[in-house]
């Protein structure tokens, strides 16, 4: 399946139905009065996160979105009908924009959210309705109001509990590939990640999803290489797995490198936690894993675990790892704080 993760779509809600103008004419019956009905309302434009879905692509095929309008309203006291609104189904993570691409219209983080983007024009007031002591036989109605349109964009950030960064064949896509279902393709050039891949990850019996992004190199923040857009898909995550390849020269600058790519990009992922692992230890000598940890240690100032993808040789203390922080802030989520509490008892 094809990845897309920005669209720009048209929208627009529906038009309200006319009021209608209509008096009861019946043989023997004086007087029968207005009874014009009201208009229907137009449809709304509901965006809704659903389960199933991890790509905008369908609406690389389909960009408008047009709810119904209302219909007139009737003699004989009828109510137009409501127009049938109009749904974008969406990935979890989706969120919505203006189109400047900046104003956030709404934010689906979870399926079963929805947002109402565009609402349906009220449909007009038929005659029956402006009857009065004064004026038994109103001879006007409202017309239904017009529905909005408007182009917006959808931006999809996956929803990962960590993401994998680093530099170009530091072996990312060969962790993912080893430690879940997904099939990441796997190559020795720079750059065999397109865009982002999710797995699900089995951690003694509990689960999380982990991301893997494309390599990112110096000037990323610039559009060199793949550029950073990418990274908008591990700023949701609560940790970062930050690996770097113990074979591609000195790995404390390599570190180094994309450490400032993440500054570069802001969002918060330079704060984010980071666990740090040296790899491709199967294909080094002792003598160059103590010395690249070491290289490690200076930049990072913490020591990486080490791990060979390949190999799976620390691999699940990696996990573990990683596990530990991703716990530690569901709970944080979960458990209201005592003030919380004070205000509920
Ligand atoms: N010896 C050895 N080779 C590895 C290991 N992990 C990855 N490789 C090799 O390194 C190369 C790059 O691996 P990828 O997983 O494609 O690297 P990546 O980080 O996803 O690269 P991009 O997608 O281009 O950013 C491949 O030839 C892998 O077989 C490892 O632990 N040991
Ligand atoms: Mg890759």
């Amino acid at each position: 399946m094809k990845f897309l993760d920005e669209a720009k779509v048209y929208v627009r809600s529906g038009d309200g139905g006319n009021g209608c103008v209509s008096f009861r004419r019946e043989k023997f019956i004086e007087f029968g009065g207005p009874n014009g009905g009201d208009g229907g309302k137009g449809g709304d434009v509901i965006a809704m996160a659903v389960d199933g879905l991890n790509t905008l692509i369908d609406y690389r095929y389909q960009q408008h979105f047009t709810a119904q309008n209302g219909r007139a309203g009737m003699g004989k006291d009828r109510h137009g009908a409501n127009g049938v609104d109009a749904v974008l189904k969406v990935p979890a993570g989706t969120q919505i924009y203006e189109e400047d691409g900046e104003t956030l219209l709404a934010d689906l983080a979870e399926a079963g959210q929805r947002a109402v983007l565009a609402r349906g024009g009220n449909g007009g007031f038929g005659n029956a309705h402006f009857k009065s002591s004064t004026n038994r036989a109103p001879r006007h109605a409202n017309p239904g109001q017009p529905g909005a349109e408007f182009t917006i964009r959808l931006r999809l950030k996956l929803i990962a509990d960590a993401g994998i960064v680093g530099s170009p064949n530091a072996g990312k896509s060969t962790l993912l590939a080893a430690v879940s279902a997904a099939k990441p393709k796997i190559a020795d050039y720079p750059f065999t990640t397109l865009h982002p891949q999710l797995g699900v990850v089995d951690v003694d019996g509990r689960e999380f999803a982990l991301a893997d992004i494309p390599g990112l190199i110096e000037g990323a923040h610039d559009g060199v290489g793949l550029g950073d857009r990418f990274l908008g898909h591990v700023e949701r995550c609560r940790v970062l797995l930050h690996l770097v390849d113990g074979t591609g020269g000195d790995a404390g600058a390599a570190y180094q490198t994309v450490r400032t790519e993440l500054s570069a990009y802001g969002h918060g992922l330079a704060e984010k936690p980071e666990i740090l692992a040296l790899n491709k230890a199967d294909a080094m000598t002792e003598d160059a894993i103590k010395e690249q940890v070491a290289l490690l240690k200076r930049a990072a100032k913490k020591p990486p675990l080490v791990v060979s993808a390949v190999s799976g040789m620390g691999v699940p203390d990696v996990l573990r790892a990683l596990f530990k922080v991703i716990e530690q802030a569901r709970r944080a989520a979960a458990v209201p704080s005592a003030a919380d509490a004070a205000w509920h008892p």
